[in-house]
């Protein structure tokens, strides 16, 4: 797509890939390496912070530049629509990991690492949070008995979410995994090891995306993808795999707010005895009673307390 500004055109992309300054943007015919205006570097620093991928960019082609591998400049950032953002590790700022994500599939696997509720809790509190799609994939499928897999999976189905199962290796589950992702801007997100990129592999076999086996010693993946990179899709739109992410530090969230985040627990909220009730220690909880009574998957209300501590205790660790 082109827009006419001054003498020379502009070209509207996709950024595809940043890494320490430099970045790819696709506009669906070329990638084109990019670096960022300095005069836009400097005004986000004090509003956005960051280009990351999936941001739609404005770029002017050029020759001679200070960064003589650069074939473009970065002129404009446009508004995002949404973003998928982090406390990052140890600190405390914002991190935003994608822009514009339509959906995002939570990647766990069954074991080799670990499935870990705890974790996949977060991510769906923060995709929540920000009003984003998410989609529950359990992975290594092979690995599990179909009690297990069940018994993984049914919290987020009783609450709502649509739930794959999935196997890299026999390709259990993939072809529904593609139709979801087709012509969408989504993100593979999970620890590392869980497969992402096993299973990205899997639904576009062209792909130039590094595997690796796990770790035999720890049953801990290592992390094999280094940075976030948007991969256009034959059948349209792109998906960004992802590093493995260890912790998720939920960014902006308030205490409030986060009943709110689990949506199985939306029709009981508002009938507490206190307003202001934190569902937590009151008495009168309407909360805590569909709890007891299973209204809910009772692994979930336990995850929205840990969850809140964490929030009391500043969020910084899991
Ligand atoms: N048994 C089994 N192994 C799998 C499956 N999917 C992936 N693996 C293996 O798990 C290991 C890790 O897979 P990756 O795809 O690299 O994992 P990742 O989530 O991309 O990891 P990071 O890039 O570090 O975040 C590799 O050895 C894969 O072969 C699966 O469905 N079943
Ligand atoms: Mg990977
Ligand atoms: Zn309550």
């Amino acid at each position: 797509m082109l827009r006419e500004r001054g003498e020379t055109e502009l070209i509207e992309g996709r950024v595809l890939r940043a890494t320490r300054g430099r970045f790819l943007v696709g506009d669906g015919e070329q990638v084109i390496p990019c670096h960022l205006r300095g005069r836009i570097k400097k005004a986000r620093q004090r509003r956005v912070r960051s280009v990351v991928p999936g941001d739609l960019v404005l770029v002017r082609l050029t020759g001679a530049l200070p960064h003589p591998e650069s074939e473009g400049v970065i002129e404009e950032v446009l508004p995002r629509s949404s973003q998928l953002s982090r406390t990052s590790p140890g600190g405390r700022r914002e991190q935003v990991l994608m822009a514009n994500p339509e959906r995002i599939f939570v990647v766990m696997a069954t074991r080799e690492p670990a499935f870990n509720s705890r974790l996949l809790d977060r991510f769906l509190v923060a995709i929540e949070d920000q009003s984003l799609e998410a989609v529950v994939c359990l992975n290594k499928c092979d690995l599990a008995t179909p009690a297990e897999r069940v018994a993984m999976v049914s919290p987020y189905r009783a609450a709502g979410y649509p739930a794959l199962m999935l196997s890299a290796l026999t390709g259990e589950g993939v072809p529904r995994l593609a139709d979801a992702m087709a012509g969408r801007l989504s993100l593979f997100l999970g620890p590392s090891g869980s497969g992402k990129s096993s299973l990205l592999q899997r639904i576009q076999p062209g792909l130039e995306i590094a595997t690796r086996a796990v770790s035999g010693a720890t049953g801990k993946g290592r992390h094999t993808t280094s940075y976030t990179e948007l991969h256009p899709l034959d059948r349209g739109g792109y998906v960004a795999d992802s590093p493995g992410v260890r912790e998720f530090g939920l960014w902006g969230l308030a205490e409030r707010d986060l009943a709110g985040c689990f949506p199985e627990f939306r029709p009981h909220l508002g009938r507490c005895h206190f307003p202001d009730c934190t569902h937590s220690h009151e008495p009168d909880c309407a909360l805590r009673r569909a709890a007891e009574e299973r209204a809910f998957d009772p692994r979930r209300y336990e995850s929205y307390l840990r969850i809140l501590e964490s929030l009391r205790e500043g969020d910084l660790a899991l």
